[in-house]
């Protein structure tokens, strides 16, 4: 039977990316989008009932009770698939991070070119946790040590990964409890493919219980150090003025696209484009200049630090190069598309490898080395200016947005109380007043199972309008940000009365952008703030809060997913669950969706729950917020109870007679 081909309307909720597949469908050009029409994905492979980590199968459990040929159950295979999916995010993470402290060790010892230490504060700061002595030191000896220290987190073979004791002090107990605290960053990864290998662990409850230590190695532990060196080195976020989506590409300029993850490169690249030796190249190719801007989480690293606007998210890392106009797309690593090669070979875009770890057949490879980091950055945009000349036929979308990203949590921190007063007790307050019923956390990919973006935006517009504040990173921040609801003004007539009211008093968007998929860890650091705050509960498990994923896709997010479940948070994915086991033919497959949600509820205080209905989600979230209110002891959400003072009713009030206007401001009637 032949499948359904979707419309571009169906493909994506995005202006922007629709006009770019009506392009790609006149030009003949396949995207991921109609690719993923081609082909049904595999159920049984779906379902995480395929086991293929010998070469006796792959074998393919589709009834009750079969079992591999070794004799694996439909359970333990689950299990495995799961963990070994769960490692390969966690090792994506963390050895970003390996990256980012090499990079700091490098710039603390003279080794690098073009980097320096920007944020000294926020280097004491973090020296100081681990007991580095700062008094009386320059940065640079501060950042040698702490490059030190986090190195060997990776390497560590015994005790306990030293960024735990960042977590409230109750949850490290129950880690340690349950024997989950990672020994080292990367010793976990190794263990989940040693227990994973052909007749080793077989318990499906035990191997869950290493893929939570494996992911917690990511959260508290590569992922963490990964953004405190991001924010060492480029600086900490703080609230700016940014654009995103393709209208971001310009006609008279060379646009270099920056994809993947590593800011290490991406930074370098804004600063060598902005040199008045590349400019005045740019000129004398007959552009304007380079224009700069970014695709995935690299997009989110440079837009949240410097301005530079997202050409898109995950899904549009193809439309861009269907615009004709991009002059370069310069890779590192992680959710880059083979396709793109291919795709590019149909106008003149160069696709850039750069990571000793990435090479595509067919691309073009510079290889970044950070020592060298200005001289490589201009050589590669050099290669881009030279390319400008063989640009044809160009369609640009006129589609962009503006957004305010750059909400780190030191910016909340301050943001709240000032200088003199920075504190989270504001946010606690208003949590518990009910003005915010409670914060969800929406964040992850785009799949092109699902329609781009609307999982991502519906959910966020409907949660805002239940007075729920809304945090996002990755792509999920890119979505957002493409429909305006990262602006101040602009965003606020969406969110209900009492999150307007916070919005208003502080001045902030209802949907804050805290960064790139590295940076989830901002958010557990928010929460920890939060909950040392106090009134909110002692643990994470005790806040109003919901983490979601609605678009999820790469093995990343499942990583993401378990460290949050381990903090203690309730985590919601969208789409199909990895291990959902086919329950229509196998009626006994639902072991391992079990442990992960009602199991780990039991241990940790948070689930991991997989809902395709995106109604559902939201019913669900709000279910479980408003059941932490209570068991806070915080007074039930009212809808109608706020919303009546501020700025707003000021506005409201000031087109009434004064006669009115002083009865309702100050209850005395008209004379
Ligand atoms: Ni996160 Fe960033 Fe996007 Fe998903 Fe990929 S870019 S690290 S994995 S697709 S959000």
């Amino acid at each position: 039977m032949a499948r359904k081909k979707r419309t571009p309307e169906e493909f994506s909720i995005d202006p922007a990316a629709q006009q770019m597949l009506i392009r790609a469908d006149e030009l003949g050009i396949g995207t991921a989008f109609t690719r993923a029409d081609d082909m049904a994905p595999c159920p049984i492979g779906a379902d995480g009932m395929c086991c293929k980590i010998c070469g006796m199968g792959p074998c393919r459990l589709t009834k009750d009770g079969s079992t591999g040929i070794c004799g694996a159950t439909i359970d333990t295979i689950q299990a495995r698939n799961l963990i070994r999916a769960i490692s390969a995010g966690a090792a994506a993470h963390s050895d970003h991070g390996r990256d980012m402290a090499f990079t700091l060790k490098a710039v603390a010892n003279d080794e690098t070119e073009g980097y320096v230490i920007r944020d000294v504060a926020k280097l004491r700061t973090i020296a100081q946790i681990y007991d580095i002595p700062i008094e009386g030191r320059p940065p640079k000896e501060i950042a040698n040590d702490l490059a030190d220290l986090y190195i060997a987190q990776f390497g560590q073979q015994k005790g306990e990964v030293v960024l735990i004791k960042r977590a409230p002090e109750k949850r490290q107990k129950i880690w340690r409890e349950q024997g989950v605290i990672p020994r080292g960053i990367d010793r976990e990864v190794v263990e989940a493919l040693h227990r994973t290998h052909i007749g080793d662990d077989q318990d499906p409850e035990h191997i869950l219980q290493h893929a939570i230590r494996t992911a917690l190695g990511d959260g508290w532990g590569g992922s963490l150090l990964a953004t405190d060196i991001s924010d060492i080195l480029f600086g900490t976020p703080a609230p700016v003025l940014g654009q995103a989506n393709l209208g971001v590409l310009k006609e008279n300029m060379v646009n270099v696209v920056v994809h993947g993850h590593e800011p290490t490169l991406s930074e370098m690249i804004v600063a060598a484009s902005q040199d008045p030796e590349i400019i005045a190249y740019a000129k004398a190719a007959g552009a304007d200049g380079v224009n700069l801007s970014g695709i995935c989480c690299t997009a989110n690293e440079i837009l949240m630090r410097q301005g530079i606007p997202a050409a898109g998210n995950f899904l549009q890392q193809e439309l861009a190069i269907l615009t004709g106009s991009v002059e370069a797309m310069v890779v590192d690593v992680q959710c880059i598309m083979q396709a793109l090669v291919g795709l590019a070979r149909n106008f003149h875009t160069k696709i850039i490898t750069t990571s000793p770890k990435v090479k595509i057949k067919g691309a073009t490879h510079i290889q970044f080395d950070e020592h060298h980091a200005l001289t490589i950055a201009k050589d590669i945009l050099r290669t881009a200016i030279d390319n400008f000349q063989n640009r044809g036929e160009t369609k640009i979308p006129n589609v962009r947005e503006d957004l305010i990203p750059g909400f780190s949590h030191e910016y909340i921190n301050y943001m709240l109380g000032g200088s003199y007063r920075s504190s989270f007790r504001p946010l606690n307050d208003a949590v518990m007043s009910g003005r915010i019923r409670g914060i969800a956390a929406i964040v992850g990919c785009n799949n092109p199972r699902s329609q781009h973006d609307y999982l991502h935006t519906y959910i966020t517009r409907e949660l805002l309008k239940q007075d729920v504040l809304v945090v996002e990173t990755g792509c999920g921040a890119i979505a957002s940000a493409k429909l305006g609801l990262l602006l101040g003004e602009a965003g606020l007539d969406q969110v209900g009365p009492g999150l307007r009211e916070i919005c208003e008093t502080i001045g902030i968007p209802p949907v804050l952008h805290m960064g790139s998929c590295v940076d989830n860890t901002r958010i557990l650091t928010v929460l920890t703030q939060i909950v040392a705050e106090g009134g909110l509960g002692d643990d994470i498990d005790q806040v109003p809060a919901v983490g979601l994923a609605p678009e999820w896709m790469s093995e990343k997010a499942l990583s993401i997913g378990a460290y949050c479940v381990a903090s203690g948070a309730y985590v919601i994915f969208g789409g199909t669950s990895p291990v959902s086991g086919m329950p229509d033919r196998v009626a006994d497959s639902d072991l391992v969706s079990h442990l992960i949600s009602d199991g780990w509820e039991k241990i940790y205080g948070g689930k991991l729950e997989f809902i395709a209905d995106p109604d559902e989600m939201i019913r669900k979230t709000l279910a479980h917020i408003d059941k932490k209110r209570a068991a806070l002891g915080l007074p039930e959400y009212d809808p109608n109870r706020y919303g009546r003072s501020g700025d707003a009713r000021m506005l409201e009030l000031e087109e009434l007679p004064w006669t009115e206007r002083r009865e309702a401001l100050y209850g005395v009637a008209a004379d």
